[in-house]
């Protein structure tokens, strides 16, 4: 068995290609299918999330999130989706043998020009003979149908730097690309919960965008386009490579239904190949370039973060914010800063100075959808928008509507940022003053419902 290929959607040629045609028809027999039939569009969104059950059951309501099993966690779900969309399509006699067979996952590539709306086969209400299009969902914000609404170009890739930056780390303070050491985390476990940088950005900033179902643990994989985002978010580990995979993340096994029920009992170990161990490849793993000229100087200005001895050294916050209300409108809050402990100074010679800066933005609540993700940036508010100072993306998937004591939390390197500051002579060490932006790529007519941010810290390494 050669490995499938996952490709761009964007890049499928015609309209209706034959890899759309078929997903588009096994989508509309798994809508059918009864929700105790795991091959059920129904059954598949509740392995994410399901409000119909308490707890998580070892297969339903189990997806991983603020947490290092994110990525791996979430390869393993499209791997068991794509296999229950195989099945259906050879039950369907319009569906040539050969489609069938080679049928893998599109990626949606939002990062590259030309990606930054839905392929239009998403938006449609019909299909190319005037069924209903099963791929389309009417749940979606304004404008993303219409495919008038663009991804805001802060959040179509990775924030800078965040593909170099350690998988994991023991300290929920530090940015990691995977997302914090943690235990079986759905969300819900002890706080913090503190969002690794895939999963900031783009990955809950794209949930942000398309919104409806997209917006919803319990209501994600109805959507069609979520597969597509998700194997877009699972590429990014491709695009990174695994010279750097964690060790010891083994220890917790996640259990899947495969396409004839059976159970499957898999680890984060058992997906790091995607060839060997999954058969399937990527077209296309190049580095993503940035969207906007102040992150291609943010890029410029990195040096990769390769010292993992550096975990040993703590953390410690410098500062913190009182909390605030984001509403829709530029809001400015300043982060007064302290001296650093004797401990930080002993840990490090007696010197004072950080060799890493970092952002974080504590216990995110909200109650309604805002509409809209912020940048935030290390601006006053009387200054126009600097993406070359934006420390990074808040966007709200992470937090689940009706649950009163559900947070999440950011973390974002900001070092590049302070340094280009200090030689600016514009560093002042006794405030960082901030300005959260809400960003484009939102129907301005809708209305913003209110975020609560609990703090913002400033944490040195
Ligand atoms: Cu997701």
């Amino acid at each position: 068995m050669t490995a499938r290929q996952r490709r761009d959607v964007h890049s499928l040629p015609g309209t209706w290609p034959p890899l759309l045609r078929a997903y588009a028809l096994a989508i509309g027999v798994m809508a059918e299918l009864p929700p105790e039939d795991p091959r059920s569009l129904a059954y598949q969104a509740a392995v994410h999330g399901t409000d119909a059950i308490g707890k998580a059951d070892g297969y339903l309501n189990e997806c991983q999130h603020s947490s290092w099993y994110f990525i791996p966690w979430h390869r393993w779900y499209l791997y068991y989706f794509e296999r229950m969309v195989r099945a259906v399509l050879r039950e369907i006699p319009e569906v040539p043998a050969d489609v069938a067979d080679e049928w893998a996952l599109p990626y949606w590539n939002y990062g590259k020009p030309g990606g930054e709306t839905l392929r239009p086969e998403f938006a449609a209400p019909e299909l190319w003979d005037g069924r209903p299009n099963p791929l389309h969902n009417e749940t979606r914000n304004a404008g993303v149908n219409e495919l008038t609404v663009v991804v805001a170009p802060q959040v179509r890739v990775p924030l800078p730097g965040v593909l170099d930056r350690p998988f994991s780390a023991p300290q929920t303070s530090i940015p990691t690309f995977g997302g914090p050491a943690t235990g079986w985390n759905h969300g819900d476990e002890p706080s913090p919960q503190v969002a690794g940088g895939l999963e900031g950005t783009p990955h809950n900033g794209i949930h942000q965008y398309v919104g409806g179902d997209m917006m919803d643990f319990a209501r994600a994989g109805f959507d069609p386009v979520f597969w597509l985002h998700h194997c877009n978010i699972d590429r990014y580990w491709e695009v990174r490579g695994h010279a750097t995979d964690p060790l010891g993340w083994d220890g917790v096994a996640f259990g899947f239904r495969d396409a004839d029920g059976s159970a499957q009992q898999v680890t984060a170990d058992g997906c790091v190949d995607t060839v060997g161990q999954l058969e399937y490849a990527y077209d296309d793993v190049t580095r993503p370039e940035a969207a906007t000229e102040g992150l291609r100087i943010r890029e410029g200005r990195l040096e990769v973060f390769a010292e993992i001895a550096e975990f040993e050294i703590p953390p410690e916050v410098v500062g913190q914010s009182d909390g605030l209300r984001l509403d829709g409108a530029p809001i400015g809050t300043d982060v007064p800063l302290g001296r650093v402990s004797r401990l930080f100074a002993a840990a490090r010679a007696g010197g004072t100075v950080p060799r890493h800066v970092y952002l974080m933005v504590n216990d995110i609540r909200w109650d309604a959808d805002p509409g809209r993700d912020y940048g935030v940036y290390l601006q006053e508010r009387t200054s126009s928008a600097d993406d070359s100072r934006l420390a990074g993306v808040i966007s709200f998937f992470g937090t689940r509507r009706g649950v009163d004591d559900h947070e999440l939390s950011y973390s974002f390197d900001i070092t590049d940022i302070v340094r280009a500051l200090r030689e600016t002579g514009d560093w002042d060490p006794d405030r960082v003053p901030l300005t959260f932006r809400p960003l484009d790529g939102s129907p301005v007519d809708q209305p913003t419902a209110p975020v609560q941010v609990g703090s913002v810290s400033v944490v040195y390494q």
